[in-house]
């Protein structure tokens, strides 16, 4: 039977970096938080067009331990680090950054590789004008790397709790949702201006502002969020989630280009955002029709009919979730939810062209072995894939999955189940 993968505890986690701060950083760190990945449910290459997504946190999550220093230094470790370089077993190397000297991506000065992520967050905290010290940091996560899974807004996010607790930025309660989308928009602008991804803001907001027990509906336009109660289990339904190893990444072209054309189509259609071609196609006062007869462009066309029809998706299945709450989402209710994640996952590969067979595969095989709906999840180009399922079957999807993946001669997928867990927070 396909294992899934368990997330760490707060005791496992803690106790993890604990060591590794021990063993690579020296004595003790000033405490230890802990931020989670996330899958989205629905509203895919949304965030950067002003429009809705639907996320939730995972249970799995990134953990560290983190101590203030009375210089302008950063001192960081990672145990993923050691493991990709093969250095397991011996001592981690350290990696040293000078935060007065952090640059943008492709400049002279910026940071190689992950220390990008929490060098990031300081500068943009130090550039809104937050007192974070230099400080010293201990990563390790259970959230797999290039899944599609937000492993580096989960390292971002961490880090940005653990500087507001050392740094007393008091932005970081637990429910400060105005304090948490300050500290979600620095760690945006890390991401996008320091580690070089021109991403969107939802994997930032899934981290820092979700709820235990609900997805959180983000309307990218204005930063608002409505929490949306999501208990599958009292429907004996489950969320499996799809890795398939087929690596994920978003600094490179393709994103970007996606990105490009979204704006360029809405500035051929004379609209700020696609949000607002989206709105007026709600409103009724156009048509899909009407506006794709108005762009030139083949590439365009399929990129807006992708993304506003994603958020009309969005729209619907929180409907859905909203009339058929918690165990009432059987039959009718379910069937729709359903259909819903597989028409987004057809609109992703056929029109935004952003799926791989490793995705087609593992949303094909999913419904084949009675998924109610399945899609891909997050950007794309390889990653995860999530399937709505009967919890009771949830292992006969996986295996099913597992099975189609050997006999395409793809890599092992794996495999966890996205309960809808809690932000970012200190751990014990
Ligand atoms: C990635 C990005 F980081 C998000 O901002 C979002 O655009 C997503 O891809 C696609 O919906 O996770």
């Amino acid at each position: 039977m396909s294992a899934l993968l368990p997330a760490w505890t707060d005791a496992e986690g803690a106790a993890r970096v604990r060591a590794l701060f021990a063993d690579a950083l020296g004595g003790e760190p000033d405490g230890v938080w802990a931020a989670p990945g996330r899958v989205n449910l629905i509203g895919e290459h949304t965030d950067y067009n002003d429009g809705l997504c639907l996320p939730l946190a995972l249970p799995h999550r990134t953990f560290v331990a983190l101590r203030a220093r009375p210089d302008r230094t950063a001192r960081l470790v990672s145990a993923q680090e050691g493991a990709a370089s093969g250095a397991a077993g011996g001592r981690r190397a350290v990696r040293e950054v000078d935060l007065d000297g952090v640059a943008p991506a492709g400049s002279a000065g910026a940071v190689d590789g992950w220390p990008a992520y929490p060098a990031g967050v300081a500068w943009a905290l130090a550039g809104d004008g937050h007192p974070v010290p230099g400080f010293d940091v201990a990563v390790d996560s259970c959230v797999p790397y290039g899944a599609g899974l937000s492993s580096s807004a989960a390292i971002e996010c961490a880090v940005a709790v653990a500087l507001d607790g050392v740094g007393g930025l008091g932005l970081a309660g637990p429910d400060d949702d105005a304090g948490r989308a300050r500290l979600a928009a620095a760690c945006v602008r890390a991401e996008n201006e320091v580690a070089g991804a021109p991403t969107g803001g939802m994997d930032q907001a899934a981290s820092l502002r979700c709820r235990s027990g609900h997805a959180l509906l983000l309307d990218t336009s204005d930063g608002s969020v409505t929490q949306i109660p999501f208990d599958l289990a009292a429907a004996g339904l489950a969320l499996l989630v799809v890795d398939t190893r087929a690596e994920h990444r978003l600094v490179d072209g393709q994103y970007a280009r996606r990105r490009e054309v979204c704006e360029s189509a809405a500035a051929a259609l004379g609209v700020a955002s696609l949000r607002v071609v989206a709105d007026a196609l709600a409103a009724g006062t156009t048509t899909l029709t009407e506006v794709l007869d108005r762009l030139a462009d083949d590439e365009q066309r399929r990129r807006v009919r992708h993304v506003v029809t994603e958020i009309e998706r969005v729209r619907a299945l929180v409907d859905v979730l909203s009339a058929a709450p918690g165990a009432a989402l059987t039959g009718t209710a379910l069937a729709e939810a359903g259909a819903l994640l597989d028409g987004s996952h057809a609109s992703l590969a056929e029109d935004y062209e952003v799926s791989c067979d490793e995705l087609d595969l593992a949303v094909t095989a999913a419904r084949a072995a009675g998924a109610h709906g399945a899609r891909m999840t997050g950007g794309g180009f390889g990653g995860s894939a999530i399937a709505l399922v009967d919890a009771a079957s949830a292992a006969e999807v996986a295996d099913a999955v597992e099975r189609a993946f050997a006999a395409a001669g793809f890599a092992r997928p794996e495999f966890l189940v996205a309960e809808p867990a809690g932000a970012a927070a200190p751990v014990g």
